[in-house]
């Protein structure tokens, strides 16, 4: 494997940055620090006036799903290369079993499906329903397989939606395992029934989905969620937080020395609610995702938040859906299939209106975008940080790049692109995966196959060590 010589540029970790050469030999990081020799052969990158931070970790994709009807149009191989032309080098997917199926038949169909990514790759587990042979599952995931979070959908009623007994076994279990549950709070009732209201209202377009979906209905199910885990004394991590109600909810809890995490989109970063109102369908349905895009008033909120360290991560749930396949939903909003794209505009984005604004530092921006997954899914040091053993999953950054987003030069298969026509100051020039350049200046050189699936080891059983509990309180500690 060859060796890359990084030279001239400002390294940034999520507790400081520091003008430092990076050296990587053979996958991994062999130093880091001023005036490094290259060695014979090596390549050289010029990073004079650029920042290397080490890759994105996307904590919430769903590359190949199979969901409501349909597949998602990004399989592990496109879904990941556009990742990595993004800079993002890792993703936590999900294996989500039907309901009644093994968990580990699905887990080991989703391992099959994921063989052809091109970055490195883990799986959050979803307990989609409950029984003995669901724990033994549970177990056996955590044990042998490197599976440390299990995830329980609140939404979706008739199809993937837990109840409140299977999010009080499974939460006992994971604790036990030593194991992060988390959830995609919405309360799916609530949801089918103001789907049923609005439709009889004859509101039958896109404009209906976000209102089934209120603000109020997430809150209810962040608060229950938060509320179950409180009382179980397990942690817990909260997915696409989208609105105050859910941020309020998370904050409370940690004001009272709760562990509780939450994530949020880059798209609920950015977009607001109004794109539900486009008279053109196609556009309107692109956008249709869980929870919805919200009024601006809930962006403020969730960028205090992550500011104020009580919102930890920030990923895109990357679920692409072509028009033709959001055209199922063209007399039923309900049935246009939820999801939206994002893995490789996500930190563009995110430095765009995070940094560029001043509401983040750079050491911030990395939190967000890759330490503070590492360490909550226990990835870090081996990936989040820029170190001498650390894997060479690097991006360089250019402050002064632009770059315009649009589905006619993404990556990604699919036919629309939420960020379309937005013009961002911050990009990737290099981006390294397993100490490979696999991105240079727009050159995209995913290779499929390559990427590898990462175990994630558990807590300790109870989550008695404090390892957890101190690196991510450690999150709003960051210099300024
Ligand atoms: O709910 C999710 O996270 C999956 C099914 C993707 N779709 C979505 O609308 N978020
Ligand atoms: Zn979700
Ligand atoms: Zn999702």
């Amino acid at each position: 494997m060859s060796s890359i010589l990084i030279r001239g540029g400002t390294v940034v970790n999520a507790d400081h940055a520091f003008q430092a050469d990076v050296l990587t030999q053979d996958g991994q990081i062999i130093a880091v620090g001023p005036d490094l020799q290259a060695p014979a052969g090596a390549t050289v990158v010029d990073a004079g006036g650029q920042y290397v931070m080490p890759g994105g970790i996307d904590p919430h994709t769903h590359m190949q799903l199979p969901f409501m009807g349909t597949t998602t149009m990004d399989d592990f191989f496109t879904g990941t290369a556009a990742g990595l032309a993004g800079g993002t080098t890792s993703i936590i997917d999900f294996v989500i079993p039907n309901p009644k199926q093994s968990l580990m038949e699905a887990y080991q169909t989703w391992r099959g499906w994921a063989e052809k990514s091109a970055a490195d790759y883990g799986f959050h587990v979803a307990v989609t329903w409950w029984d003995e042979s669901v724990k033994r599952d549970m177990g056996t995931l955590v044990q042998q397989e490197g599976v440390n979070s299990f995830k329980h959908f609140m939404a979706y009623k008739n199809a993937i939606m837990c109840d409140d007994e299977t999010l009080v076994n499974s939460f006992s279990r994971a604790l036990e395992l030593g194991a992060m549950p988390t959830v995609h709070a919405e309360n799916g009732e609530l949801v089918f029934l103001l789907q049923q209201q609005v439709l009889d209202r004859g509101i039958t377009g896109p404009e209906g989905h976000p209102l089934s979906r209120p603000p109020v209905v997430e809150g209810e199910a962040a608060n229950r969620a938060i509320a179950i885990a409180d009382v179980l004394n397990v942690p817990i991590y909260i997915v696409h937080v989208s609105c105050i109600e859910a941020a309020d909810a998370i904050a409370r809890a940690r004001a009272r020395g709760q562990r509780v995490y939450g994530e949020v989109l880059a798209g609920h970063l950015a977009i607001d609610d109004s794109v539900y109102r486009d008279p053109d369908f196609a556009k309107a349905a692109a956008h249709v995702m869980s929870p919805p895009f919200r009024p601006k008033a809930h962006q403020e909120a969730l960028w205090r938040g992550l500011q104020s360290g009580n919102l930890h991560t920030t990923a895109t749930d990357h679920c692409t859906f072509c028009a033709s396949q959001k055209a199922a939903g063209l007399d039923n909003f309900a049935k246009i299939p939820n999801g939206c794209g994002g893995v490789e505009e996500r930190l563009a984005v995110i430095w765009d209106e995070g940094v560029n604004t001043g509401r983040l530092t750079p050491s911030e921006f990395v939190a967000i975008t890759s330490a503070n997954t590492a360490k909550l899914f226990n990835l870090y040091p081996q990936k989040g940080c820029v170190a001498v053993g650390a894997d060479a999953d690097l991006v360089v950054w250019d402050p002064a790049g632009t770059k315009t987003l649009s589905a006619k030069t993404h990556f990604s298969k699919n036919d629309f692109n939420i960020f379309e026509g937005r013009t961002v100051r911050g990009i990737p020039s290099h981006t390294l995966s397993q100490g490979k350049l696999v991105f240079v200046q727009g050159d995209l050189r995913a290779e499929r196959g390559v990427g590898r699936y990462i175990k994630r080891p558990a807590f300790n059983a109870n989550f008695t060590a404090s390892k957890l509990r101190a690196d991510v309180m450690a999150v709003g500690a960051v210099k300024r």
